[in-house]
């Protein structure tokens, strides 16, 4: 019931009556004024005025369930969302959801995580309140060689969400990366669990630097939104954003069981594209100029030998001078 008043508060943008809340949500007075009093204690000004109803004037900057599920009505990520305050990984939890029979679509998201983790368990910086740490539970019916276009499609819903929410263009480093300025913004972990043809399913977990406004100096390739562009923003708003810009994607990657209809708008975003890379393939060193990915998500790296079409999962890529 806290979605749906929140919902209807902030659709309206003006007072909103009592009677009026009650009717729609068909719950009593006295409903609706313990959910308000239990909103104010999370945070929420709510303003009340009689005969008038009630104002939402602002919210705290929090990624609760209610406040996310809020932002998406209609939207499949937003009917199973887990919150949590603090968590070792949104990945881990999301996985153990996933085992004890989490429905697709359900979205696990925390303040802060204790291990959050990157790609072979690398560490990832999860400081409280800052961030955007979330994972989805997906149940594909595709090959499981087409699970790592499921990263690709993250990284470009997460690019259109950035830049429809602050103007800012983050682009695309293969496979996993986003980079605002050269500087990374966002990073990208799909982990699976199938057999030889079959998916059981899929955790694709993504974090996003919002609101840091310094990093320590073991990341001096990290950025954040703020320090991108000198103001805060509301995660939830930006995470909601994300999630129906990944369910459209995925939407269209389900539709050709490849990334044919994602592919022009990621290789626009892609800021390999047309430099100089250097590949390291199981321990094989590749130098040569990315081209693109093609329709499997693979990159294309024009070399002194040809064309080689390189598969996530094996790599690294490094721009020849630097990080991008
Ligand atoms: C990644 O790995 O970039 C994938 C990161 C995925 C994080 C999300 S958060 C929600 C979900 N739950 C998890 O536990 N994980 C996912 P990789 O490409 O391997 O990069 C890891 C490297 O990025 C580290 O070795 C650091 O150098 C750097 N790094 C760590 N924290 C960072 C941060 N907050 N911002 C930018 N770079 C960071």
């Amino acid at each position: 019931m806290k979605k749906e008043i929140l919902r209807l508060l902030r659709e309206k943008e003006s007072y909103l009556s009592g009677q009026e809340l009650c009717s729609r949500l068909s719950v009593s007075r006295t409903a609706v004024w313990k959910a308000i009093n239990q909103l104010r204690e999370e945070g929420y000004q709510i303003e009340s005025a009689s005969h008038r109803g009630y104002l939402l004037v602002s919210g705290p900057d929090r990624v609760t369930a209610a406040e996310l599920a809020s932002r998406l009505s209609g939207c499949p990520f937003g009917e199973n969302i887990i919150y949590k305050e603090e968590i070792d990984s949104t990945n881990i939890e999301a996985k153990r959801q996933a085992e004890a029979g989490a429905v697709h679509g359900t979205v696990v998201i925390a303040e802060s995580q204790e291990q959050g983790r990157g790609r072979k368990g690398k560490a990832w910086s999860s400081p409280k309140g800052t961030g955007i740490w979330m994972s989805l539970v997906l149940r594909p019916e595709i090959r499981p060689e087409r699970a790592a276009c499921l990263t690709l499609t993250a990284a470009l819903a997460v690019s259109r969400a950035v830049e429809h929410v602050t103007g800012l263009s983050a682009q695309i480093k293969w496979p996993n990366d986003l980079v605002i300025n050269g500087k990374k913004i966002c990073g990208i972990l799909t982990e699976m669990s199938s057999e030889m043809d079959f998916i059981h399913y899929v955790v694709t977990g993504i974090g996003i630097n919002v609101n840091m406004e310094r990093f320590q100096e073991e990341l001096p390739f990290a950025t954040s939104l703020q320090i991108e562009s000198g103001r805060p923003y509301i995660r939830a708003e930006l995470a909601a954003w994300v999630l129906r810009e990944f369910d459209a994607c995925y939407q269209d990657f389900l539709e050709t069981g490849d990334l044919e209809k994602l592919l022009s708008d990621y290789n626009e975003r892609l800021v390999n594209k047309d430099r100089q890379v250097q590949v390291i393939k199981e321990g094989e060193q590749i130098q040569g100029t990315a081209r693109g990915v093609n329709s499997q998500g693979e990159l294309l790296v024009e070399t002194k030998d040809g064309t080689e079409a390189v598969l996530s999962g094996e790599v690294s890529v490094r721009g020849v001078y630097g990080y991008v």
